[in-house]
Order: C-alpha cells, then sequence, then structure tokens
C-alpha cells in the first residue's frame, strides 16, 4: 500500500514536471495570451520543431535589457533569404497592444505547420523570406501582463521622463488600490457632481440636466499621491513613444510628442532600424497594432510628397483585399484616415526601406457589442475611438452575457487617504483594446491571412529572351523581356524617387561578345529604343506588378553570352545563350 503511494505520489510528480515542460508546443494554441516569457517560449518551440525553416536571432534588447528576438522564416533549398522577396511583421511596439503578437505568431505557426500540405503556403515559403519580430516593445509587453495597467496603459519605452518636471523621474504611477490587477476609475458620491446613475445600467452615468440635483464626482484614474506633491498619477512610466522614434520625417517632441530627444534613442527601435536595414530585400511590411480595424497605408503627413500612382495601385489591390479577408476593418491613408503622426515606424519602412507597408489596426470594439447593431458604423462613429453611453451599455450587456462578467469590474467602495468613500470600478485591464480569447483564434488567423495574401503578391519574374536575330556578320539583336506576374513592382515608386539605391540591373556579359548599344524596348513593332549612351551591358530597370518589360541589345561576337537580372527585393535571375 505505502509503496502505491509513493508510486502515485511519483507519478504525479513526473506528470507534473511534463507537463510544465510541455507547456508550449507547437502547433501554437491561440486561446490565451502569451506574457513575454511565453512568447519567447513559444519562440523557441518553433525553431526547435523546424530548424531547417527557422533561424532565431537576438535583434537586441530593449532599455530594461529584454532581448527583441526575430524568426526568419526562409527554405534553405529554395535559396538565401537574402535571394527572395522579404516580408517583415512585427507587433506590440505599444506595449499595451499585446494581440499583435499573437497574430505574428499564428503567422509564423501556420507557415511552418502548413508547410507542405497547403499548397498556397508551400508556394509562399518558398519563394519568400519570412522576417518575423513578434514583440517590439519587450518591456511593454512584460509590464502590460505583469502590472496594474488600464487597457491603454504601459504604451511607451522604459526611458524615464520627468513628466511634472519635479526632478523625481516616473515617480507616481496610478495605483492598484482594490488590487484586482486592472487599474479603473474612482468615483464619489457628491449631491455637487454634475454626473448623475444613467437610469439604464447604474454601472454607467450621464451629465445632470441644468438646475438638476448632482450625484457622482469622477475622480480620475484609481491611484494615490506617491510623492506628496498634490497631485495624483501625474508622472508614470516614459514616456517616449516607439512609434513616433524612428529616423524618418521625425519630428522634435513640441512638434510630435513622444517622439523622443532624437531619433531612435529606444535601444530596441534603433536595433530593429539596423537589422532591417541588412535585409534590403525586405519589400512588404505589416506592423501591427490595436484600436480601430484598420489597414492604413502611408503617407503619415500631408506634407510629405504623395505617392507615386503605381505604387498606390499596389496598395489599393492589398488593402481592398485585406478589407474583405478581415470583416468590418477598413483600409485608409494614415494621415487623412486617421490623424497625421511624425517618426512613425512605416514612415522608415516606406522611405528607408523601400517597402510596401501596412499598420495593422486590430481590433474593433464594435465586434464586441451585445446585440450587434452597432458593428454597422453609422455617423456618430466616424471617429474610431468616438465613445457613447449607448455603446458602452452593449458592451457591458456583452460583459455579462457573453464573458460572463470578465471583462469589467463592478464599482466597490474604498476608503481613499485623501478623497474619503470612494468607489472603484470599471473596464478591467484586458477589455476594450483585446478581444476576449474565445475571439483570439478568429482575430490572428484573419490578420495572418491578410499577410499571406500579401506574400501571394510578391513579385515573381521571369526572364525570357523572345529574339536572337543575326543582323550582319558577327552582330546579332537580342530581345529580352522581363515579366513580373504578381501585383508588387520588383521595385518601389518612391524608392526610385528617393534614390534609395540603383534600379534593378540587367546585364548582358560574355568573353568574347561586346555589347554595342542597348536600351528599353518601348514598341517592339516600330523598334522605338530608349538607348543608353554609357555602358549598354548594364540596363536599370523597374518591372511593375502584372507587367512586363522589354529590352533590346546589339551585340557584337560569338560565343556565351549571359543574360542576368538582379534585383534587391525580387531576387535575381539569369539565362544564358549562344551566338553562332
Ligand atoms: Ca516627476
Ligand atoms: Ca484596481
Ligand atoms: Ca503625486
Ligand atoms: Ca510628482
Ligand atoms: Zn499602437
Amino acid at each position: 500500500m505505502k509503496n502505491r503511494i509513493i508510486l502515485t505520489i511519483s507519478i504525479v510528480l513526473f506528470l507534473s514536471l511534463i507537463s510544465r515542460a510541455q507547456e508550449i508546443k507547437v502547433p501554437l494554441r491561440f486561446d490565451h495570451y502569451y506574457d513575454y516569457e511565453q512568447t519567447v517560449e513559444a519562440l523557441k518551440a518553433l525553431n526547435k520543431e523546424y530548424p531547417s525553416f527557422t533561424t532565431l536571432e537576438e535583434v537586441g534588447k530593449s532599455e530594461e535589457g529584454r532581448i527583441i528576438w526575430a524568426l526568419t522564416i526562409n527554405n534553405a533549398e529554395t535559396g538565401e533569404p537574402l535571394e527572395k522577396p522579404g516580408i517583415y511583421v512585427d507587433g506590440n511596439i505599444h506595449g499595451n497592444e499585446i494581440q499583435a503578437t499573437e497574430v505574428c505568431l499564428y503567422l509564423a505557426n501556420r507557415l511552418l505547420t502548413k508547410y507542405g500540405e497547403n499548397d498556397n503556403i508551400t508556394e509562399i515559403v518558398d519563394r519568400n523570406a519570412f522576417y518575423i519580430i513578434p514583440t517590439v516593445n519587450v518591456d511593454g509587453r512584460y509590464h502590460f501582463f505583469n502590472d496594474p495597467n488600464t487597457p491603454s496603459t504601459n504604451r511607451g519605452l522604459r526611458i524615464p521622463k520627468d513628466d511634472d518636471r519635479d526632478g523625481l523621474f516616473d515617480e507616481d504611477y496610478p495605483d492598484d488600490l482594490n488590487g484586482d490587477g486592472s487599474i479603473t476609475q474612482m468615483r464619489k458620491k457628491d449631491p455637487l457632481g454634475r454626473l448623475k446613475t444613467d437610469p439604464e445600467d447604474p454601472r454607467l452615468m450621464i451629465p445632470v440636466k441644468e438646475g438638476e440635483k448632482g450625484e457622482w464626482t469622477m475622480l480620475g484614474t484609481e491611484g494615490i499621491d506617491n510623492d506628496d506633491d498634490g497631485r495624483v498619477n501625474e508622472d508614470s512610466e516614459g514616456y517616449v513613444d516607439g512609434n513616433r522614434n524612428w529616423g524618418s520625417n521625425w519630428a522634435p517632441p513640441y512638434v510630435q510628442s513622444g517622439s523622443g530627444n532624437y531619433p531612435f534613442s529606444g535601444s530596441g527601435i534603433k536595433a530593429i532600424a539596423e537589422w532591417m536595414i541588412e535585409r534590403p530585400n525586405i519589400i512588404m511590411v505589416f506592423a501591427f497594432h490595436n484600436n480601430g480595424g484598420m489597414f492604413l497605408r502611408g503617407p503619415s503627413t500631408k506634407a510629405q510628397e504623395r505617392f507615386h500612382q503605381g505604387d498606390i495601385a499596389v496598395y489599393d489591390y492589398l488593402g481592398k483585399n485585406a478589407e474583405k479577408i478581415v470583416p468590418g476593418y477598413e483600409y485608409l491613408v494614415s494621415w487623412s484616415g486617421l490623424y497625421a503622426t511624425y517618426g512613425d515606424f512605416t514612415d522608415f519602412t516606406d522611405n528607408i526601406i523601400g517597402a510596401y507597408s501596412f499598420v495593422g489596426e486590430l481590433f474593433q470594439v464594435e465586434t464586441e457589442t451585445f446585440d450587434g447593431t452597432l458593428f454597422h458604423k453609422g455617423e456618430e462613429q466616424q471617429m474610431p475611438f468616438a465613445s457613447s453611453n449607448e455603446r458602452e451599455r452593449k458592451r457591458l450587456e456583452y460583459n455579462d452575457h457573453v464573458t460572463q462578467g470578465e471583462l469589467y469590474h463592478e464599482w466597490k467602495p474604498y476608503k481613499h487617504p485623501v478623497y474619503g468613500d470612494i468607489e472603484i470600478g470599471g473596464w478591467a485591464k484586458m477589455s476594450s483594446r483585446l478581444p476576449h480569447p474565445f475571439m483570439l483564434q478568429d482575430l490572428v488567423h484573419r490578420n495572418a491571412s491578410a499577410v499571406i495574401f500579401a506574400a501571394e503578391q510578391t513579385p515573381d519574374l521571369d526572364l525570357e529572351v523572345f529574339e536572337t536575330k543575326k543582323i550582319d556578320k558577327d552582330l546579332y539583336r537580342i530581345r529580352v523581356r522581363l515579366t513580373n506576374h504578381n501585383a508588387m513592382s520588383s521595385i518601389l515608386y518612391q524608392s526610385i524617387r528617393n534614390n534609395l539605391y540603383p534600379k534593378d540591373m540587367l546585364s548582358v556579359k560574355g568573353k568574347s561578345i561586346q555589347v554595342i548599344s542597348g536600351g528599353k524596348l518601348n514598341d517592339r513593332y516600330n523598334d522605338i529604343v530608349e538607348y543608353k549612351e554609357h555602358k549598354p551591358d548594364i540596363q536599370f530597370c523597374q518591372v511593375p506588378g502584372f507587367n512586363s518589360v522589354e529590352y533590346q541589345f546589339l551585340v557584337s561576337g560569338k560565343g556565351k553570352v549571359a543574360i542576368s537580372y538582379e534585383s534587391r527585393k525580387a531576387g535575381s535571375i539569369s539565362v544564358e545563350l549562344e551566338l553562332k
């Protein structure tokens, strides 16, 4: 009997050890959120399961020394990453916008687990390199999970700042006075207050009419005066906003709040910039955030030069499809559809990396209203962050009847050192901008599908010699066609305009030949060629999406000729022919 008990105990211990070790398994699960440590574990699990397809590397460290990880997905059998179009996907640059990390993890998990089983996914994994940084603001993610928060705190980088200029840095955060893990609101019974109880839901308040007796005063965010300066919650973390700190169209804090003392002052921001610059093949960027249900393209300010129609056509193609993949989301231009910002990540990737760039604003609160009627955006919801009591009531009913009260902390009495008898209550940390875990799977799948759709549209080129004509003794006319089967251009018009790097190169070479003339063939029937005067053996070109370009060369000599095309974004191709 005793032996049996010992055996049972050891089995239980053994099983609990196993279950701890196996907590995060591939395929990853998306019925919960991964905290910072679990995110790292999940990446390691994917890397361990698919060692030949993945590289997991440290991009850099945050202000608090946490590692920012990047997972590269590439099939080495089809080429090195730099030889393929690069798709860069990141999330959670704002520390509270946590489901952005889950979209990245889901994408990685989907690509790896469906490779070889699903033809579409096999094709895009073979043809592209994927660069995935699930969490940019690693400190923000850590503190969002581990500290009490509102749904919108812990956004910034952990660069201390003295917000109230009292000589102390970050000395007065909000406080979780009632210990429920969330930072909510404080209200006090007050006959002189300007609010009264909403008759339709006593958790809400409405303004009193003129002459009417008041009932409540709102006292702001849950907290006390931690440094006895007479102000409550006046100096919490940061505030440098990681998404205003990039060195393209950056503006100082008096123009753009949160931009930091200088561009790239965030250590992780700088590290990611350098990491991306080492990967000039990146042609598509998705940066995931969490509010409003939008796919935003640049530019971020009106003053910036307008995008070229050729690039806009690609954005429209991807953006309008993304709208259909994620119902309710809108494809918009950043500055006009939302608001103008300086020093944005996607300004950097538009202008310095030369990539089509989308911000994906995951989640719209309308999908979590009780009867769904507010899901259809009416006039009052033109402002994405607008709030109304009607919507709040629907959200509360959703909280009550769909999540059994998990999203909202009911008002409860509390004795405050300064305000006396008050009540504390409101939306929980894991509400408002985050889908309840039961809806997470749908959100991550649809948004990862928008990335997958874009990955299907990276430039895919053919090089074909469609004519070799002997026109004299040892003189040949060679005509070459470059065809792009997909929507994205081989180099963005914006990159050409910014003179970011040389255009793609088409070259004709051979030991015993000489290229006499060469140029772009604008009309093959009438023989209209834009000749390039110097070095005709190298042509600079661009192959727009769903399009082809033709070149013509006059070559003297005999023997082998190598015609090759090299592109930073679209890989390289070469063909050989023999002149005889
Ligand atoms: Ca201070
Ligand atoms: Ca609390
Ligand atoms: Ca204070
Ligand atoms: Ca202070
Ligand atoms: Zn954001």
